[in-house]
């Protein structure tokens, strides 16, 4: 009898043991706060160039300079919107991009809003289901979304245990005006706390992006402001728009010939690269990797094919130690300071 009731309990226990390792961990609600703002972007904030040997092209009129107004999204630290979140260190390198905003595959992302641009924006998330959210919201306007992220916003059969989706304002020519942001989606039981994906050491978030200054919200802004028009140059200066013009500009993240900030990882690390194109005319891209490989999709390579808006994600686990460049394969997006620099160190 009294062995009937030891293996009943052991039963019992063993049955609730199984419960707690197979319940998935309890969904999340992640909250950001965030606003879009009118900032200075500065491409070149050393204001030369930080892979030599190239040389900067020569800034022409009709041309602006590596300084323009930018829409961007930036971090509060709550709903008063008084102080903008620190960036930390390692994440400076994201420029012009928005908060980098996590979620594990269950959970919800709570967006506290506020347009304090004098344009209606607004923000919508690429790949998950709340994309048509309440519409554009005018300047000074506040809202709250909420993104679920179902199954079908996380990482598929071929991929690994995370992906990135982007977030952006959803009306026509966002990217020359700013407005993006990255969104990690990581495998249900494959999260960290912070949402991070916990079979990977360090992660990055690259934007290929090309911008056409004159089709930008806060063109006529860049052109009133002596700061980002020192020349003093007139619209009528520029050409009409056709199919190109002469004022656009490719970088990274913001920064153009090496400018951003250093990216650093070791020797033998699981790092994970999340790169994606913005979505101006002709924004193919070739994202390539000096003095390492990475593996895409299964397969090897150290460059790999980049659509318009697309997103992708690689895994590289450093083997040579040194400073390294990632850039753009396409001759002319090199040639234009498409590249940046990493540091694998021993
Ligand atoms: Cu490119």
């Amino acid at each position: 009898m009294r062995r009937a009731a030891l293996i009943v309990a052991a039963a019992a226990l063993a049955t609730a043991l199984i419960a707690v390792i197979v319940q998935p961990a309890a969904a999340r609600e992640r909250t950001y706060y965030v606003a879009a703002d009118d900032v200075v972007w500065n491409e070149l904030p050393a204001g030369r160039d930080l892979e030599a040997p190239h040389k900067l092209p020569p800034l022409t009129p009709p041309t602006l300079g590596w300084k323009f107004h930018q829409l961007v999204y930036r971090a509060y630290t709550d709903g008063t919107f008084r102080s903008l979140a620190q960036r930390p260190a390692n994440e400076r390198y994201l420029g012009f991009l928005g908060p980098l905003m996590r979620a594990e595959v269950g959970d919800t992302i709570v967006v506290v809003f506020k347009n304090d641009t004098r344009f209606a924006v607004d923000m919508r998330p690429h790949g998950l289901p709340s994309s048509a959210g309440p519409g554009l919201v005018a300047p000074g306007g506040r809202t709250t979304y909420r993104w679920s992220v179902p199954e079908s916003s996380g990482p598929g059969p071929s991929d690994g245990s995370s992906i990135l989706w982007t977030y952006s304002t959803g009306d026509k020519y966002n990217v020359a005006s700013g407005l993006y942001g990255p969104i990690i989606v990581t495998r249900r039981g494959m999260a960290r706390p912070d949402g991070s994906p916990n079979d990977v050491d360090r992660e990055f978030v690259i934007a290929f992006r090309e911008i056409e200054e004159m089709n930008a919200k806060t063109w006529a802004e860049s052109l009133a402001d002596p700061v980002t028009n020192p020349h003093h140059l007139k619209a009528s200066s520029f050409p009409p728009r056709v199919l190109f013009n002469n004022n656009i500009y490719v970088n990274l993240n913001g920064f153009a010939f090496g400018n951003m900030p250093m990216l650093f990882m070791h020797r033998g690390e699981r790092v994970r690269w999340y790169v994606f194109a913005s979505d101006s005319s002709f924004d193919f891209h070739a994202p390539s990797w000096e003095g390492q490989t990475v593996l895409y999709r299964g397969t090897r390579l150290d460059v790999i094919p980049l659509n318009v808006s697309q997103p992708a994600a690689v895994d590289m686990v450093p083997d040579d130690p040194g400073v390294w460049q990632i850039y753009c394969s396409v001759n002319i997006h090199l040639d234009g300071g498409m590249e940046a620099r990493f540091t694998v160190q021993p």
